[in-house]
This record gives structure tokens, C-alpha cells and sequence, in this order.
């Protein structure tokens, strides 16, 4: 097995450049204020937390630069500009990591609840097979319907897992999979496919049923009960 990468270290795309229509707001969802902390922060301090990340990308207008700009952040920090899909935006991103990097962990800023537990083991199973992500099994019966929107079939749900995001890959493999595709003018549409694209497997790891992604207006309210029992626990523990 060669999946190990080269190096050892990890530069974090941190996906901010979403435009909030969907959650009819002037303010993109992923810098609604929770507790008085722009989403995207959560994700973002955690990230400077880690010792075992080195860079964090933040992928994101400049409009919105200065939510993380005028601290003194114990990691690098630096921009990139949102591209037109979600597949752009990773693009673009890639190309402000450090190249000697060995992974890059790809988060979406719109997911403010991740631990470092949570991205360490994205982190460690991307450092054994290569590529990791994190999901969770589906808890719903899920229907396959036709285009007139009829039931046609139930698929068996077993092993049927949601994408969730931090993933990670490595550099090389990121790189190539964009070579692939830009090569063949293909749109990915999931959030694995570019790596699956490639013939190489992606390892799932359990995320967790909080690492919600807030899209729509009702999120918002979902967002503030996990924070408010994140607090709850934490307080107990201390
Ligand atoms: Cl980060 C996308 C997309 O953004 C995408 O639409 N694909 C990928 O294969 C990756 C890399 C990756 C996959 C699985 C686990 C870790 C990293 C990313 N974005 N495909 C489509």
C-alpha cells in the first residue's frame, strides 16, 4: 500500500463563499452571528487549535476577509476567491496551499460544530488510506421516484452513508483528480466523486449527527439548541 502521503502536513480549504440566498438573508448563512461569533469562526478556531494543522485557506469574498483578518492567529492565514461550484471553490483554494503539504482537509464554514476529535480521525484514516470524509449512516428510508415525482423503489438503505465534511486527501491525489477532470471538462456532482473519479477509495468516518450544515432559515434555530447543549456539557465536565 503507497497511500501514505509524502508529508506530514496539513493545510486546511475552509469553503466560506456560499452567497445565503437560500436562507432569504442579506448575510450568507455561513457568517450569521451565533453567540456573537460568525459561523465560520467556530470551525476556523478549532482549526487553529490543532497542532496538527500548519495553514488555514479560507475560501471566501473579500467582502468578508476581515472577520478573520487583524488577529494574531498562531497558524498562517490565506484567502482565495469562491469559484462558481463547490468543486471551484476547492480549486481555487488549492491553489494558495503550501505545495509541500501533505493533506488538505477540505471544511465547510456553513458546519460550526466540528471537534478536534472529529478532525483528527478524518485526519488519521486520510494519513493511512489516502482519502477520508465524514458522514453518517442514513437513519431515514430514502425512495428512488420518477421524474413525475412517483415512488419507483425503495433502495435498501444499508450502507448508505451522508457526506458530511471535514474530508481530507492528499495534495497529490486533490491535484490529480482536478488534472482528470479539467481534462475531460467533467462536472463532479458529490462530494467524493473527483477522488472516486480516480479509481482510489475513500475511507468513511462517523461524524456526528450535530455537524449539521445550516442552510436553511429553521438551521439557524437547530444551531443555537446544539451550541446552547454544547455549553451545557461542557460546563458539567469542568
Ligand atoms: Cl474536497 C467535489 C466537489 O467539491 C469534491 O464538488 N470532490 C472530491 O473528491 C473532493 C476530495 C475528497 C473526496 C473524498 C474525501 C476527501 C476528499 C473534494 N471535493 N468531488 C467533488
Amino acid at each position: 500500500m503507497s497511500a501514505h502521503p509524502s508529508s506530514n502536513t496539513v493545510s486546511v480549504i475552509l469553503l466560506a463563499g456560499g452567497q445565503g440566498l437560500r436562507m432569504g438573508a442579506a448575510t450568507p448563512k455561513q457568517f450569521l452571528v451565533l453567540e456573537g461569533k460568525p459561523m465560520a469562526r467556530f470551525s476556523f478556531d478549532i482549526f487553529h487549535s490543532m497542532p496538527e494543522v500548519d495553514e488555514v485557506v479560507v475560501v471566501c469574498s473579500p467582502d468578508y476577509r476581515q472577520l478573520f483578518e487583524g488577529y494574531s492567529w498562531p497558524k498562517p492565514v490565506k484567502f482565495a476567491l469562491p469559484g462558481a461550484r463547490r468543486q471551484d471553490s476547492v480549486f481555487s483554494g488549492m491553489q494558495e496551499v503550501s505545495p509541500s503539504c501533505g493533506l488538505v482537509c477540505i471544511h465547510d464554514g456553513a458546519r460550526p460544530f466540528i471537534d478536534t476529535s472529529l478532525v483528527e480521525r478524518v485526519l488519521q484514516a486520510a494519513r493511512q488510506y489516502g482519502a477520508a470524509a465524514a458522514g453518517m449512516p442514513v437513519k431515514f428510508t430514502v425512495k428512488e421516484c420518477c421524474s413525475q415525482g412517483f415512488v419507483r423503489s425503495t433502495p435498501d438503505r444499508s450502507g448508505i452513508w451522508e457526506v458530511q465534511t471535514p474530508q481530507a486527501v492528499r495534495l497529490d491525489w486533490l491535484v490529480e483528480g482536478f488534472r482528470h477532470s479539467h481534462g475531460q471538462g467533467i462536472t463532479v456532482t458529490d462530494d467524493v466523486s473527483l477522488v472516486e473519479l480516480l479509481g482510489k477509495e475513500v475511507r468513511m468516518v462517523e461524524g456526528a449527527h450535530h455537524n449539521i450544515k445550516v442552510t436553511v432559515p429553521i438551521d439557524l434555530t437547530i444551531a443555537q439548541n446544539i451550541l446552547a447543549t454544547i455549553k451545557q456539557s461542557q460546563g458539567n465536565a469542568s
